[in-house]
């Protein structure tokens, strides 16, 4: 069945070797914090402002050891070349570390995972959860002492990454999302976008090499708590990368439910070199659902192949759904932008194009139809056995949530 799905495509032009080696090679950094909630290792196990996350399926891991083996476990089953993406809450340290002042020995337990694993690591600041988020405020406060405070916790964050890139030789993602915002109707918009605007400028004073680290700036437009305002939206962020040589980083469940993340893609890649994803499924707001292989994502990973932004597109997940078993959370997720990356590297775009640019939307539409039932199961089902993998997940799931998540108490 395979060999005949080759053939199907290689009519339409599309070489299903090259396509499956491609997709084998493309990167996913994988967040560790789906394992935990986003609690991390600092917090005394609760998550305190900013951030949510809902439900309370049994058996989250709750220390480095008990991540690390939910981590090895879900990459276990997860084809295709992998990264991970960590939070500075999970310095791993006897007592709490300030935030402000951690350093690379509290990642050194990562590095050596990451380097025993062959996984490289990306890195974020966590600027939420935490007593000094002030009225909902951190890089933006007004409390001269509380906005230094988080920019010492950033700075911390590129040093150590710098650290990660010099160790892994490739070059360590570091986003910046910062919770800030407000419940009621602000007063005063623009002050603390002014002080955004320094922190940031303090915090990137420090010039790194692009080989080590590469900076990027994520944007919101609400959230939970934080309805009316936030400082960090899109607007600012963009003029912000723009103007100062950082990267963007699009969150497709931060933006208006009817606006196309995916359009942002080439928009973004006519300006940079190189752009950030966070992929998630918003269901009506940043709910943070496990991504699927859906509308939505196929259009987004259609935007990156047909953009030849394999190169160019930093693809992370981001979802922490704690209603559902957190390692099938993660395969699931995992594995469904990796069907989007193959549908879309699967679809032959230059005729598609040549169509458009010929004004010839009626062969462009009838082609577009045709492909949907070309036989892409096959060639997903053999990819996952050239990756020592199969289709079925649950039964291993259910086996290590009986035997290890169950004696989680
Ligand atoms: C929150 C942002 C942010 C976080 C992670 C944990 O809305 O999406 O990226 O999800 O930093
Ligand atoms: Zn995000």
């Amino acid at each position: 069945m395979f060999e005949e799905a080759k053939k199907a495509y290689a009519a339409y032009g599309i070489d299903v070797e090259e396509v499956m080696a491609k997709l084998a090679d493309s990167a996913i950094s994988i967040h560790c914090w789906q394992a935990d909630d986003v609690i991390g290792l600092q917090n005394g196990g609760s998550l305190s402002g900013g951030i949510q996350t809902t439900g309370n399926y049994p058996g989250k891991a709750r220390t480095f050891e008990e991540i690390t083996q939910d981590l090895e476990f879900a990459f276990s089953l997860m084809p295709g070349k992998k990264r991970l993406n960590l939070h500075a809450i999970y310095a791993v340290s006897e007592k709490p570390v300030p935030m402000n002042k951690i350093t690379v020995k509290e990642f050194e337990p990562w590095i050596e995972w990451g380097k025993k694993h062959n996984v490289p690591l990306d890195f974020n600041p966590t600027c939420f959860s935490n007593p000094m988020v002030t009225n909902g405020l951190t890089l933006s406060s007004p409390i001269e002492e509380v906005r230094e405070f988080w920019v010492e916790h950033c700075k911390a964050c590129r040093e150590i990454a710098e650290e990660f890139g010099k160790r892994q030789g490739s070059p360590s993602l570091v986003n910046i999302w910062i919770c800030d915002g407000m419940k009621e109707i602000p007063a005063d918009r623009l002050g603390p976008r002014q002080r955004l605007k320094k922190s940031l400028d303090e915090i990137y004073a420090v010039k790194y090499d692009k080989n080590y680290v590469l900076d990027a700036v994520e944007s919101k437009v609400f959230g939970i708590g934080v309805e009316s305002f936030t400082v960090g939206s899109n607007e600012f962020y963009q003029n912000y990368a723009a103007l100062n040589g950082v990267y963007c980083l699009i969150d497709n469940g931060h933006y208006h439910p009817t606006e196309n993340v995916a359009d942002k893609i080439p928009a973004m890649l006519t300006f940079y070199d190189k752009m950030a994803l966070h992929m998630t499924r918003s269901v009506r707001w940043d709910s943070d659902h496990v991504t699927l292989y859906d509308d939505t994502m196929r259009e987004i990973t259609d935007e990156i192949v047909r953009c030849n932004g394999l190169d160019k597109v930093i693809m992370a997940l981001d979802y922490f759904d704690a209603s559902v078993n957190r390692i099938a959370a993660y395969v699931i997720g995992q594995r469904s932008v990796q069907k989007c990356l193959l549908n879309s590297m699967l679809t032959p775009w230059k005729k598609l194009a040549e169509y458009q640019d010929k004004g010839d939307f009626t062969h462009m539409m009838a082609l577009r139809e045709e492909l949907k039932m070309l036989p892409i199961g096959e060639v997903w089902k053999e990819y996952l056995r050239r990756q020592g993998m199969e289709e079925s997940i649950m039964p291993q799931i259910d086996k290590y949530e009986r035997e290890v998540l169950s004696k989680r108490k």
